[in-house]
């Protein structure tokens, strides 16, 4: 019997509020929502108003993180907010939400806005899936809300999620949490999400690491590289 001490395959990223130790083969990439209605200059995001070179300067970072993903042959799995083109998993709260003109459904610059099949639905093309990483299409913000990522997860054995996207304080925030409450352990990295209320951002990410790390915690893509590198 070989007397050889075991290679250790668990890494470490500097974190906050401390470092985070993980194993790469149960660990997986989860992009929040990268859609082209939340994040291109004509769609519909920038049509309410939103400055949307907010959530652009996250595209970039995620895009280096999932590039150092793929390489390491590690599981990637994408989210889409979205609901059928009939709404009949549309909550009707959901809806009427806002009193604003343009509701869910409408059409928008890029087709009807949040329906799945429409130009705006779809993710960006500098992100775009590759044949094989799961999309996970969402009704609500969480996306272990209706969904089957969690299944998924759980059959690859995965314990801990890389978690990126938009917008930081809804869709991303929302998923830690489900995810935390799921016994997932959860990284986000700060450059790697957004919003487009700057503030927002900067709070939601406090309150992931605020108490020991409550929700889970906060790094960059920069660490999370090295450490899988
Ligand atoms: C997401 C939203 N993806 N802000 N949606 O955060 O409505």
């Amino acid at each position: 019997m070989s007397t050889a001490p075991i290679q250790s395959k668990v890494r470490v990223i500097q974190a906050q509020p401390y470092e985070l130790a993980f194993e790469p083969a149960s660990t997986a990439l989860l992009i929040i929502d990268m859609q082209r209605d939340f994040i291109e200059p004509g769609g519909f995001g920038a049509m309410l108003g939103n400055d949307v070179s907010l959530l652009r300067r996250a595209i970039e970072p995620i895009g280096a993180l999932l590039s150092a993903f793929r390489e390491a042959g590690l599981l990637v799995l994408h989210t889409r907010e979205g609901h059928r083109p009939d709404l009949s998993d549309a909550p009707p709260s959901k809806l009427a939400r806002g009193r604003g003109e343009t509701k869910i459904g409408d059409v928008g610059p890029m087709g009807r806005i949040l329906i799945r099949g429409e130009a705006g639905h779809d993710i960006i093309p500098e992100l775009y899936p590759l044949a094989g990483e799961p999309v996970i299409d969402k009704p609500g913000k969480g996306s272990f809300c209706q969904t089957d990522l969690e299944l998924i997860l759980k059959n690859r054995g995965i314990k801990t999620l890389i978690v990126c996207g938009v917008t930081t304080e809804v869709c991303v925030h929302t998923t830690v949490r489900e995810a935390n409450d799921r016994g997932f352990e959860c990284l986000v990295p700060a450059d790697c999400a957004a919003s487009y209320f700057p503030d927002f951002h900067e709070t939601a990410l406090r309150m992931i690491a605020a108490q020991g790390g409550i929700f889970g915690w906060v790094s960059d893509s920069a660490s999370v590289i090295a450490a899988l590198s």
